[in-house]
């Protein structure tokens, strides 16, 4: 008689992520994964995007949070289509959850599905959710040192976002030591510095991502 094999969950996402990513490419929606400790700036981030993308790209939301929808109320409030998926304690997304989420989006109508990642370091890098790229956020406040403690995050990230770089002057925190410590792990990893606060670095960052989405879309 033949086995049953029920595959190790790792191996289960990433057929699901698989699957959720050839949907997209089928609708022409780009999946964009941003991951990052809490409270490091990932909805300030998302809707300064939004602000500053809107008129060029049809943009949804999916907020990942252990409880609450504050951060879809926010998104909700700018006339965005937003979802908030509730973990209820899980520490990070899952692809299975995104292929849930999608059936809640008129993806012929949306070019960009940003999603904000669990407050984390840790897990969600595991995860694979069928995205296009990554974008991880390191704040200043944070330390510098966290890309050597908390690698796999930052090891497969196309983009590092150092946010709250208005901080900067307030903390013993080197810079350049992030950047060379990201790039010796990830050679393609594009770094920038920004402050959603005061819109510094905004545009170069919004630049690069403009060009990622518009590569995936007019594919
Ligand atoms: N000074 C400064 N503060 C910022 C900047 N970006 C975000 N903040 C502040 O940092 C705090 C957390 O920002 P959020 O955007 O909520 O962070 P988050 O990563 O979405 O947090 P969680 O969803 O809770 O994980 C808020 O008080 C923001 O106003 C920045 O560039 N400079
Ligand atoms: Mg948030
Ligand atoms: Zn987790």
């Amino acid at each position: 008689m033949e086995i049953k094999i029920v595959k190790q969950i790792l191996e289960w996402n990433e057929d699901v992520s698989r699957e959720v990513s050839d949907l997209l490419s089928e609708k022409r929606v780009c999946l964009v994964n941003v991951m990052g400790s809490p409270g490091a700036g990932k909805t300030s981030l998302i809707t300064d995007i939004i602000n500053r993308l809107r008129n060029n790209f049809r943009i949804g939301v999916i907020e990942g949070d252990i409880a609450g929808a504050i951060d879809a109320e926010t998104i909700d409030k700018m006339g965005i289509p937003v979802v908030q998926l509730q973990t209820d304690g899980a520490c990070h997304i899952e692809a299975m959850s995104i292929q849930h989420m999608l059936s809640f989006f008129n993806l012929d109508e949306i070019d960009v599905l940003f999603v904000e990642n669990i407050g984390n370091l840790v897990c969600p890098a595991e995860f694979n959710i069928g995205e296009d790229f990554r974008v991880a956020i390191l704040s200043v406040p944070e330390g510098d040192d966290k890309v050597v403690k908390y690698p796999l995050m930052f090891a497969t990230t196309d983009a590092l976002v150092i946010n709250k770089y208005d901080m900067l002057p307030h903390f013993e925190f080197d810079d350049a030591r992030v950047e060379r410590d990201v790039l010796d792990l990830n050679g393609k990893a594009k770094v920038f510095r920004v402050s959603t606060k005061t819109g510094d670095g905004a545009e170069a960052f919004c630049g690069w991502l403009s060009e990622k989405i518009a590569a995936k879309i007019n594919n």
